[in-house]
């Protein structure tokens, strides 16, 4: 029963999605492929209307980053319409791409933000609990510390004491690996700065597929800016924003050559940043969904 007219917190994320597997057990399930360092569920639905497991899937995270609140808000606004919607041009997908929506994958850190509300890591410990938490979008293991990520713990982007030390991480690679060779698109959906991220992040700059993606980028961005006129613009990470290593979009391109992966920095462009009106909610949810229909069937030509 949620509304996206508030943001929920991790309990009734989890219990909600629980809930969507059970009354719609025909076409969806919940795997718990993990746990977090204090013991919250990683959990995952998995959307399929057929095809015997062999269709191609998108796949999306979200709330990697703790405080970044709208995307678990997005990601569950997917799911329910996948589920549920009548209108949405989402559904018709279900004929052609399996969806694998992990909407809190950060379970710690987006807990500790009800009282901490800008926390971005998990919630380990270092240095004897002196820190907590490193920046799990720092810490995937392909070219893991190879730019743009701290060695000082206390810092916001502390990359960890080793390529997946977190165990969010090392569940969520587990997770990806399994299910690799069928993952066509990987979205990852960060907060804020209206951006469609290529890989890398790091100095190996762009990816050999670099300009696909800047095409299907622009029909994203097209597609979303049909609704209400939101801008978003497309580029590689390091030319839009910065250096930097171990992230979850590099996994999976690099490590599994996933002909699409990109990470979405949603709403707004700063006046609120992280702490978006659930106000923004719908209206984010609904323009993502136009972008998440355009580039599903510019992929859906290859199949
Ligand atoms: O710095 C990040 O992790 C992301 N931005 S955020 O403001 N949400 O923290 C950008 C991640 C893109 N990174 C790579 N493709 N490496
Ligand atoms: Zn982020």
């Amino acid at each position: 029963r949620l509304g996206w007219e508030a943001y929920y917190t991790f309990d009734e994320i989890v219990q909600w999605l629980d809930e969507q597997a059970a009354a719609n057990s025909d076409v969806a399930s919940v795997e718990t492929y993990g746990e977090s360092f204090e013991g919250r569920p990683m959990k995952v639905i998995k959307i399929s209307t057929g095809g015997n497991g062999q269709r191609p899937i998108i796949f999306i995270d979200a709330n990697i980053h703790a405080r970044e609140w709208i995307t678990n808000a997005v990601a569950t606004y997917i799911i329910n319409e996948l589920l549920n919607g009548e209108a949405s041009g989402l559904k018709s997908l279900l004929n052609t791409f399996d969806f694998h929506v992990a909407p809190v994958i950060n379970p710690d850190g987006y807990a500790y933000t009800r009282t901490d509300r800008l926390w971005r890591k998990t919630r380990s410990n270092y240095a004897g609990g002196l820190c907590r938490g490193a920046d799990p979008n720092r810490n995937f293991e392909f070219q893991w510390n190879t730019g743009g990520s701290s060695a000082v713990c206390s810092s916001d982007t502390y990359r960890g004491v080793r390529a997946a030390s977190e165990p969010e991480v090392a569940a969520t690679e587990a997770y990806l690996d399994s299910i690799k060779d069928r993952v066509t698109a990987y979205l990852s959906l960060h907060s804020y700065s209206q951006l469609i991220l290529i890989p890398y992040g790091n100095n190996l700059g762009r990816v050999p597929d670099h300009d696909n993606h800047m095409r299907v980028g622009g029909l994203v961005e097209r597609a979303i800016a049909s609704r209400y006129g939101t801008q978003f613009t497309s580029g590689n990470i390091v030319e839009l924003l910065y250096v930097a290593s171990g992230a979850s979009v590099d996994y999976m391109k690099g490590t599994h050559d996933t002909t699409l992966s990109y990470t979405f920095e949603l709403r707004d462009t700063g006046r609120y940043g992280f702490v978006l009106p659930p106000t923004q909610i719908i209206p984010s949810s609904l323009e993502f969904v136009d972008g998440l229909i355009a580039l599903a069937n510019d992929l859906k030509i290859s199949y």
